[in-house]
């Protein structure tokens, strides 16, 4: 590999001639510019110089040197022409660290909600609205935490619950928790270490992760991260190129995969409103006045961005090739009638996720719980149930121990949590996610105590009482468009005058 100065790079920084730095690395990105998923206008930013920090959370390590063809790879920079410069604070990380230096101490934390309240104070505003935001006026969002509320207990007594054991299994696997973690993309906008926080804390507590197929970490990197016999399942988004997608779940499967989770309530990204806007505002908080990125829609955000990829037509029709291609369990993630529950029992796969995305979707989405008493109802016309061969899980909204027995005392096996793990280690990398875990054990043990179920197995339809849980009347929200969701686009008067 020829060695090429700084220098030499520096002069190739117009649209007419960009070349990049990446991890050490040389690249002529000139003919990619109209086609980057994130627009021409942010690698033009770095065009001639580095662009390593910006690239690092977007995108996993091997995105540009398996996507970027080979006659573009130009050479590894010369050290000798890096000029070592004594990086300057800017004020933005500046006022990063200072949040972080006054973070409450971990010790603090008594619930998953506090979490995520840390994570809000601390992250950069960008990465907060990515998170956080869901689609239009994020009713389901909220609901998905409601839903909950709207379901009541029916503790049983006497029952000797000195020993309680709350592990199970999942997909035949063993897992510590009724809990795996469910998969969030681009972790390293929230922490350098992003994915990686979950994986390594997973292991040492025997928690199943999901990998995300938009991990900010490298698949390989988030595999090798794990201690030998940790159990990982896959989430896959189904790229418009078949052979992409054979290819990636085929070297899952090879690196131990246990589980194949097919995003299914996704054909288009939902509009985050609070993401979309983040792109026209500057790092002081207000509205640029005219700002368009070429090659980005104008309502586009981070996400969207970078989801050209997913392919639309995905269908019925293209179960039996994934069936054919792996012999992981296969599970759709993202169903929510009884309807699509019976297709997908009936088209042998191992089981479905009832989710609305985390309220990312299609918004005014019923929540996974509220839909999860139909599709068992629907599932036991096909047999008895339990059903070791079908599974069905639940996510979106799940904060409390006692949002995970309701789930299961009404048919679940298992449920999925997403936000509050990544909330968890955006504020306080490995540990956070450690003391979720115990967390969520401690309340798993007062919880199943007072319900009266010893084990996983004596959670039961009649422990809980969910005839309000259709009920949209009483918890439902307000309108929170106007009140408190719409983050109004802020502007700066002295701008218009
Ligand atoms: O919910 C999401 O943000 C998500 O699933 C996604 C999809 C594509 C790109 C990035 C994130």
């Amino acid at each position: 590999m020829s060695l090429i100065s700084t220098q030499t790079v520096a002069e190739h920084a117009t649209s007419s001639s960009c070349w990049i730095i990446v991890h050490g690395k040389v690249y002529d990105v000139t003919d990619f510019l109209p086609e980057h998923p994130g627009g021409s206008k942010i690698i033009l930013k770095y065009a001639g110089v580095d662009a390593t920090e910006a690239y690092d959370p977007i995108h996993p390590p091997d995105a540009i040197t398996t996507h970027l063809p080979k006659d573009k790879h130009l050479g590894v920079v010369d050290p000798n022409t890096v000029i070592k410069v004594v990086k300057e604070v800017t004020a933005e990380e500046k006022n990063r660290q200072e949040l972080m230096m006054a973070r409450p101490s971990l010790d603090a934390i008594v619930n998953l909600h506090d979490f995520e309240a840390v994570a809000k104070g601390i992250l950069p505003p960008k990465a907060w609205a990515y998170y956080s935001s869901a689609s239009d006026d994020e009713i389901t969002i909220r609901e998905n935490r409601a839903a909950y509320q709207r379901i009541w207990f029916r503790p049983r007594v006497l029952r000797d619950v000195s020993v309680v054991d709350w592990s199970t299994t999942i997909l035949g696997r063993r897992s510590s928790l009724p809990v795996y973690i469910s998969a969030t993309a681009l972790g390293k906008l929230g922490h350098p270490d992003g994915e990686l926080n979950l994986t390594r804390a997973a292991g040492k507590h025997g928690v199943i992760q999901m990998i995300p197929t938009l991990a900010s970490c490298a698949f390989d990197e988030i595999i090798d991260a794990a201690v030998p016999g940790q159990v990982q399942f896959l989430q896959l988004y189904v790229n418009r190129d078949r052979e992409i997608t054979r290819k990636y779940v085929q070297h899952a499967e090879k690196r131990g995969v246990k589980g194949l989770f097919i995003t299914v309530d996704a054909p288009q990204l939902g509009r985050r409103e609070k993401d979309m806007r983040m792109k026209f505002v500057d790092e002081s908080g207000v509205a640029k006045v005219q700002e368009n990125q070429s090659g980005v829609k104008k309502d586009e955000g981070v996400a969207r961005a970078i989801s050209s990829f997913i392919d639309p037509s995905l269908s019925w029709k293209d179960i039996p090739w994934f069936k054919s291609i792996t012999n992981m369990p296969i599970v759709l993630k993202g169903v929510a009638t009884p309807e699509d529950a019976l297709m997908a029992y009936d088209y042998g796969l191992a089981g479905i996720v009832l989710s609305n995305h985390g309220g990312r979707q299609l918004d005014t989405a019923r929540s996974g719980v509220e839909n999860l008493i139909e599709v068992v109802a629907a599932l036991k016309t096909r047999g008895p149930w339990p059903n070791p061969k079908f599974e069905v899980f639940v996510d979106g909204g799940v904060r409390r121990a006692s949002d995970v027995l309701k789930a299961i005392a009404l048919g679940a096996s298992a449920v999925g949590v997403g936000r509050a793990f990544m909330y968890s280690f955006c504020a306080y990398g490995q540990d956070g996610v450690e003391k979720a875990f115990q967390i969520f054990r401690d309340e798993l043990e007062m919880n199943m105590r007072l319900l009266g179920a010893r084990t996983i197995d004596d959670l039961t339809p009649d422990m809980v009482d969910a005839n309000a849980l259709h009920s949209h009347v009483g918890l439902t929200p307000v309108d929170n468009l106007y009140n408190t969701t719409c983050e109004f686009l802020p502007f700066d008067p002295v701008m218009f005058l």
